[in-house]
């Protein structure tokens, strides 16, 4: 059997194209639900019906191109990932996944060869979480694991979930038939860029995933007292910012010093009323612990309330954590890492086992059926910025080794 091979130059010139929509001088700006998300999520529709894919979108706002297999009542093959970005994020994360699955049935259309499996190409909604604060929505809605806190939720414009999903097409009060129930899928295979610098660094083109981060957020939120920045004495200030640095310092020692983690962010920080002259009576701080293991990110969680009552108590002001979504790491099963490994070979190229740092929608989907993940390097290991590149051979390879993991489990 002819092992069609994908058009190197066609799926780069679809990254290009998805990459000009929602670009901007500070990096791709295609947040969840927003009118750039929404024109990204257009132009991939309109380019599965091009390869031949039946699309729609299912309540939980996931695009799902398919094409029937030759044999009759089996599960599907699913290739999938996202089109949202980070804020100032780049033109590869997701992206790749998803434009290479679309390249796989374009080109098995091209080559007129179909599957036994019928195929999906999916595009998860709001994977990154920018909006929400919560991750995987369209993923974790496919496995059925959205919870009550996850559809009552309410983005930082005061705007509801259910609004934000009818804006892209999804209906939340249905959300509940966006789970697939167990069989029918026979796998799901994800393409992505590594986001980290080891393939990079090693030079070896194909990453095999051995398995996908757990994640703990929380936002720490500390009051103090705003006053005049010009007329209070020092000794007298609750300055909710100076205690919330000191803890923006004990979170980077839970990871780099002592080691309780992998790693540890806070990435995000929000002074009232963030003006220079006013003291800050109100600061709230996300915070993001990440390993493998659910062990370490609960010692990490232990560690950050110690921290911050200690930081608290002090410096006489108040201190709440609000323990945001969890996430549990996952393994990718050693069965499906020897086929990635068989598809690497069969198309040529050297590949290495690899973790991934990054969270992606495959560790939502492992619950419902086997899941196998392939990266590409990352330039000097850069992403979640505009900075973020992977070469267009790099991603040409990619795309043929989920070409031949896609012919090898459809055989199976
Ligand atoms: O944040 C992550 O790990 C992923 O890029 N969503
Ligand atoms: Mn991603
Ligand atoms: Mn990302």
């Amino acid at each position: 059997m002819t092992q069609p091979n994908i058009n190197a130059d066609r799926l780069n010139r679809t990254l290009q194209e998805l990459g000009q929509i929602g670009d901007s001088p500070l990096g791709m700006q295609r947040i969840a639900f927003s009118p750039e998300d929404i024109a990204g999520r257009d132009y991939t529709i309109n380019l599965m019906r091009n390869a031949g894919l039946e699309t729609r979108i299912d309540p939980a706002g996931n695009i799902i191109g398919r094409r029937e297999g030759s044999v009759p009542g089996l599960p599907a093959i699913a290739l999938g990932s996202h089109t949202d970005t980070v804020p100032s994020g780049g033109k590869y994360d997701g992206a790749l996944g998803v434009l290479a699955g679309v390249e796989c049935a374009q080109s098995l259309a091209d080559a007129g060869q179909s599957l036994r499996h019928p195929l999906e190409v999916v595009v998860f909604t709001n994977e990154e979480g920018t909006r929400f604060h919560r991750w995987l929505i369209g993923s974790r809605a496919m496995a059925g694991q959205l919870m009550d806190e996850d559809l009552s939720a309410v983005d930082d414009e005061g705007v509801t979930l259910a609004t934000r999903m009818a804006d892209i097409g999804g209906d939340l009060s249905r959300v509940a038939e966006s789970a697939r129930s167990p069989g029918e899928l026979a796998a799901y295979f994800e393409l992505h860029i590594e986001q980290g610098p080891e393939l990079y660094q090693s030079g070896v083109p194909i990453g095999v995933v051995t398995g996908i981060t757990g994640r703990g957020m929380f936002e720490v939120e500390f009051k103090g007292m705003s006053n005049h920045a010009g007329t209070t004495p020092m000794p007298a200030r609750r300055d909710a910012l100076v205690s919330a640095s000191r803890l923006v310092l004990e979170v980077q020692r839970i990871a780099a010093d002592s080691e309780v983690c992998r790693v540890a962010t806070a990435g995000a920080i929000h002074a009232h009323p963030n003006a220079v002259n006013v003291i800050p009576g109100h600061v709230r701080v996300g915070v993001e612990f990440r390993d493998l293991e659910i062990s370490a990110l609960d010692d990490a969680e232990s560690e950050l309330r110690r921290a911050a009552n200690a930081i608290a108590s002090n410096d006489g002001i108040s201190v709440e954590i609000h323990r945001q979504r969890h996430t549990q790491g996952v393994p990718v099963a050693p069965g499906m890492q020897a086929l990635v490994e068989e598809a690497a070979r069969l198309s040529g190229f050297p590949a290495q086992r690899v973790p991934s740092g990054a969270g992606h929608d495959a560790q939502a989907i492992a619950a419902i059926t086997d899941m196998a993940m392939i990266f590409v390097p990352s330039v000097d290991g850069i992403s979640h910025s505009p900075e973020e590149y992977s070469s267009p051979q790099d991603c040409a390879n990619g795309a043929q080794v989920l070409m031949n993991l896609l012919l090898l489990a459809d055989r199976r």
